[in-house]
């Protein structure tokens, strides 16, 4: 079969977003797939793929204006698959710069920011991190050090973020910090005096993404570039997180679809006791296995697309697909790894170098039992964090 679809997904796309995500499938096996191994041997973020993402419209593909392709959610989540079929850091760096920086400043920058920011970072010009994690514990943000005093107009701002998705390639951050009056979202540019940003070396995940610390002493950020419309408290940051989270129940379907891809070409060539290893019950129950968990997971995530469209999705959605959808990804790529047997921790395949990627993603945007929590809070009405 050409592409696996057990549940109709595709036929319930649109013709737009079909062709959205066949000229993303284009460039990812054009462009990416033949960068990746690489990067990910030499830890290296591929910058000369910035530029063809931007030329598709796939940075601040949800907004409206500003250069940006004013995609709806189902798209945005199939440019989100077809990324994560490459590398979940290709992935990343979008849902850094479309969801966790564009989004921002399009939803709580005044017009100046967004005129400022919005079409460069469309064109990829210029390249967002978004700072709210700290090194003393991600999972509870509101424990954070990071601190922004008013000093006539401006803010003076103290601290550190950890573990930032394009900390050390990026010109702008968003950045969230303590001030008297609860957490607020402020701007930060590359060059300002007492900003600084180091990369975190020896990764054994996401190798080809460009993480990194983010250092801030004495940083005066000018009034203008504090975004104005956030609410004081952690909802908007919380607000950020559920667009990327939605992103990645797509985006790790798509890692799955590549181990699924590459474990039936791989037992279908190779040979043992005189068959194809396709030919086993064993393995055909293995690789059904897969194809349920990737039928699921995608029929989950276009639910929760139309809903986001329609203005319906509740943020304990979106925690019930990014639990449910990484930790059946993560485990189709293990499974997948062990199909290929030894060749299956070697680069010259995917699958191992996706369930490494996949450790990352099940831990960042909200640790795994970070999601069953919010959905043990709906359930129970009682708050266990
Ligand atoms: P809680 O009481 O739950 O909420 C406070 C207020 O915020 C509202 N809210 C949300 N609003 C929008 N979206 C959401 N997802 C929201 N979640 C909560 C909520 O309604 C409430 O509003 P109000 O009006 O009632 O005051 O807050 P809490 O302090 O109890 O939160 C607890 C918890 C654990 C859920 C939260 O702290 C959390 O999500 N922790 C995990 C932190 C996290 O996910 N960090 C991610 C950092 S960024 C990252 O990892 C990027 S990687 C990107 C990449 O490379 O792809
Ligand atoms: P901790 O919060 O210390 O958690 C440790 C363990 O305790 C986990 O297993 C967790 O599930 C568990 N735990 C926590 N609370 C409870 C509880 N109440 N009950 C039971 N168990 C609990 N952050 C950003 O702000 N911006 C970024 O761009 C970004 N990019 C990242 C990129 C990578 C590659 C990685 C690995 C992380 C990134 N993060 C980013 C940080 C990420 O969001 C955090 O790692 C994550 O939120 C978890 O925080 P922590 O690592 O401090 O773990």
């Amino acid at each position: 079969m050409d592409r696996i679809d057990f549940a109709g997904v595709d036929a319930e796309l649109s013709d737009e977003e079909r062709a959205v995500r066949e000229s993303v499938a284009r460039f990812v096996d054009a462009e990416a797939l033949p960068l990746i191994s690489e990067c990910f041997a030499e830890s290296r973020f591929p910058h000369e793929l910035v530029k063809p993402m931007a030329e598709l419209g796939l940075l601040g593909s949800s907004i409206e204006g500003y250069a940006c392709a004013g995609l709806n959610a189902v798209s945005y989540g199939l440019i989100c698959q077809e990324l994560e079929r490459c590398d979940s850091a290709l992935r990343s760096f979008v849902s850094v710069q479309s969801s966790l920086c564009m989004w921002p400043i399009h939803a709580y920058g005044d017009e100046a920011q967004r005129e400022r920011w919005l079409p460069a970072m469309a064109r990829g010009e210029i390249i967002g991190c978004f700072g709210l994690t700290e090194a003393h514990g991600g999972s509870d943000p509101l424990n954070m050090l990071t601190h922004a005093k008013r000093q006539g107009g401006d803010w003076i701002l103290n601290g550190s973020k950890m573990w930032i998705t394009n900390g050390p390639i990026a010109d702008l951050a968003v950045v969230w910090a303590l001030t008297d009056e609860g957490v607020r979202g402020f701007l930060v540019e590359r060059d300002m005096p007492g900003f600084s940003a180091t990369a975190i070396e020896r990764k054994l995940s996401l190798r080809a993404s460009a993480t990194g610390a983010l250092f801030f002493d004495d940083v005066r950020v000018p009034a203008s570039n504090l975004l104005p419309g956030t609410e004081v408290g952690l909802k908007a940051p919380l607000s950020c997180l559920t667009q990327a989270r939605y992103g990645i129940a797509w985006g790790v379907m798509g890692a799955a679809r590549a181990c699924l891809d590459e474990s039936l070409r791989y037992t279908r060539e190779r040979q043992l006791f005189g068959r194809s290893l396709a030919a086993t019950q064993a393995v055909q129950i293995r690789l059904a296995e897969m194809a349920r968990k990737i039928t699921l997971g995608e029929v989950l995530a276009l639910h929760l697309g139309r809903r986001k469209d329609r203005g319906a999705l509740r943020p304990v959605e979106v925690s019930m697909a990014k639990w449910n959808n990484c930790r059946s990804a993560m485990e189709i790529a293990r499974e997948a790894r062990d199909l290929l047997g030894g060749a299956g921790i070697t680069l010259e395949y995917g699958a191992l170098r996706h369930a490494l990627n996949l450790e990352s993603v099940i831990t960042y945007e909200g640790t795994e039992t970070i999601h069953q929590l919010s959905v043990g809070r709906e359930l129970t009405g009682l708050n266990a964090f």
